[in-house]
This record gives structure tokens, C-alpha cells and sequence, in this order.
């Protein structure tokens, strides 16, 4: 016999991804979006902003060890990261795992995700919380792009929802604009960046816009069960070539990694082929 009840998300009223709930762990709604936390027999505990699922326990590390190592381990150097949004604590795992990065700071508007998720999704973050590497900063990553006076990024990555509510803003020239100001001339600027199946529209105007402020972009491919997408994409942009990852970056976190390794790294870049079409045209 079945318990608890159902969770959609719902994609633009045309299909839906669902889960069965057993058990709300917290559900709030901060000054900035709707936060709830269940578990699901299916993929463990799941955290959802605003209604559209972002992190599970069985597979969030899929999503965060490409949103982190294909950038950290290509760009000329991971000393200096900055981080926004990523408030369950995933990413900044993923990057305080590479020996060489000196610095991460994280700008995440909304501290209530922070605290929800050490709480009910400690193994997210897991020790960086406590690095002291890690520099976190509760703001609006919008403004601290444009207007925040530090030493530029070797790598910025861009962990936020989908363009609705607080992430809004984070999809527009204005934030790339931002962050190529707070980037090194030859840095790595890495986000997520929706599904060209589900999200078609925000992936293309993504590539676009990232191409025409970083000069160059790549996207690259995988799946994420959570999004109810098949194909899942990030996009690296700036300078430097994404597409080869430098072996020595790569040794030293694959034994901790669950899905990223070279081959999944350079696989990764490889473009089906309606993707390419539309990219070239
Ligand atoms: N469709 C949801 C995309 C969510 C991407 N961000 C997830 C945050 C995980 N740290």
C-alpha cells in the first residue's frame, strides 16, 4: 500500500515530473521563494524552490560534478573561484575538493536555503561549510557581479534555478556582463544552463548571449533524472578551451568523483547534431 502524496513540476503546462512524498522535512517561504524539503523513496531527500526541484540525495552528483570540474579542470588556473547562488552547499563541495583552489566565495541571496539544507541535506555541502577556504556571503549575486571591488575570478560559476524569482536576473546580459568584469582575461565562466528539449527558448538565448559577452561558449550534455528532461546542459564560456581537461586537475579529485572523468568530460562536449545546426546557423 502507497503513502504519503504526489510532487510535480510542472514544465511550461505541457508534461510534469513527479515524485512520490513520504515526508516533509521543512517547508517555509522565505523572503525570496517558496523552500520545501521531502523524502522520496525514489531519489532520497529532494530539495524544491518555488515549486521546480533542484537537488536530490541519489543523484545531485551528477549535476554538481559537471557544474564544477570541467571548468576547474581546463581553466589556467582554479586558485580564485567565485560561486553564485549554489545555497544547498553542492558546488562549493565539488570545488573545495580540487587542491589547487585558494579561494571560493559563494554569494547566495537567500541564507534560508543555507540553513535548510545544512539541516536536512547535510552530505550536500558536507565539509565545506567548515573550509576555511570558502567565503560566504549572503547578497544578491546580481549586484555583487556589478558593483563588488575584488581580485578577479579565475573561474565564476553560475548555480541558480530556472529564470523565474530570485534567478530571474541571472539569465540576462546585464549578470554575464557582470561576471566577465569579475573574471580574468583568460578565466572560466561555467553555468547551467536548462534543457534544450524542455527549456529550448533559455537554452539557445543562453548560448547566444554567453557568446556574445565572453566571445566564445561551449554548451555540454548529460542527464539529470531530477529535471524530467533527458538532456541536461551546462555552458563554459570565456577564452580558454573548455574541451580538454588537464590530467593532473583530473587525478586528483576522480577518486572522490561518482560520474565526472576525462572521458565523460571530453564526451561531454560532443553536440547532437539539431544542437549544432542551430548553433552554427
Ligand atoms: N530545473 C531546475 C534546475 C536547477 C538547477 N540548479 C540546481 C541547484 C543545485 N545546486
Amino acid at each position: 500500500m502507497s503513502s504519503g502524496h504526489w510532487y510535480h513540476e510542472v514544465f511550461e503546462d505541457k508534461s510534469a515530473f513527479g515524485l512520490r512524498v513520504t515526508r516533509t522535512l521543512h517547508a517555509e517561504r522565505s523572503d525570496f521563494q517558496r523552500i520545501e524539503i521531502f523524502e522520496t523513496p525514489f531519489l532520497g531527500r529532494v530539495l524544491a524552490l518555488d515549486g521546480i526541484l533542484q537537488t536530490s540525495e541519489v543523484d545531485e552528483h551528477v549535476y554538481h560534478e559537471m557544474i564544477v570540474h570541467p571548468a576547474l579542470c581546463a581553466a589556467p588556473s582554479n586558485a580564485r573561484v567565485l560561486i553564485i547562488g549554489g545555497g544547498d552547499g553542492g558546488t562549493a563541495r565539488e570545488v573545495l575538493r580540487h587542491p589547487g583552489v585558494e579561494r571560493c566565495v559563494m554569494v547566495e541571496i537567500d541564507a534560508r536555503v543555507v540553513e535548510a539544507c545544512k539541516a536536512h541535506l547535510p552530505a550536500l555541502g558536507g565539509s565545506a561549510w567548515d573550509d576555511p577556504r570558502l567565503e560566504l556571503r549572503f547578497e544578491d549575486g546580481v549586484r555583487y557581479v556589478k558593483e563588488a571591488d575584488v581580485e578577479p575570478f579565475d573561474v565564476i560559476i553560475l548555480d541558480g534555478s530556472d529564470p523565474v524569482g530570485p534567478s530571474e536576473g541571472l539569465f540576462n546580459r546585464a549578470f554575464y556582463e557582470g561576471a566577465k568584469r569579475l573574471l580574468k582575461p583568460d578565466g572560466l565562466f561555467a553555468c547551467q544552463s536548462e534543457s534544450p528539449t524542455v527549456y529550448e527558448d533559455v537554452f539557445f538565448a543562453i548560448q547566444r548571449t554567453t557568446r556574445e559577452v565572453f566571445g566564445a561558449s561551449r554548451p555540454y550534455f548529460g542527464s539529470v533524472l531530477l529535471y524530467g528532461a533527458g538532456l541536461w546542459t551546462w555552458t563554459v564560456a570565456g577564452a580558454a578551451d573548455p574541451s580538454e581537461p588537464e590530467p593532473a586537475r583530473v587525478r586528483a579529485i576522480e577518486a572522490g568523483c561518482r560520474y565526472y572523468n576525462a572521458d565523460i568530460h571530453r564526451a561531454a562536449f560532443a553536440q547532437p547534431s539539431f544542437v549544432r545546426r542551430r548553433l552554427e546557423g
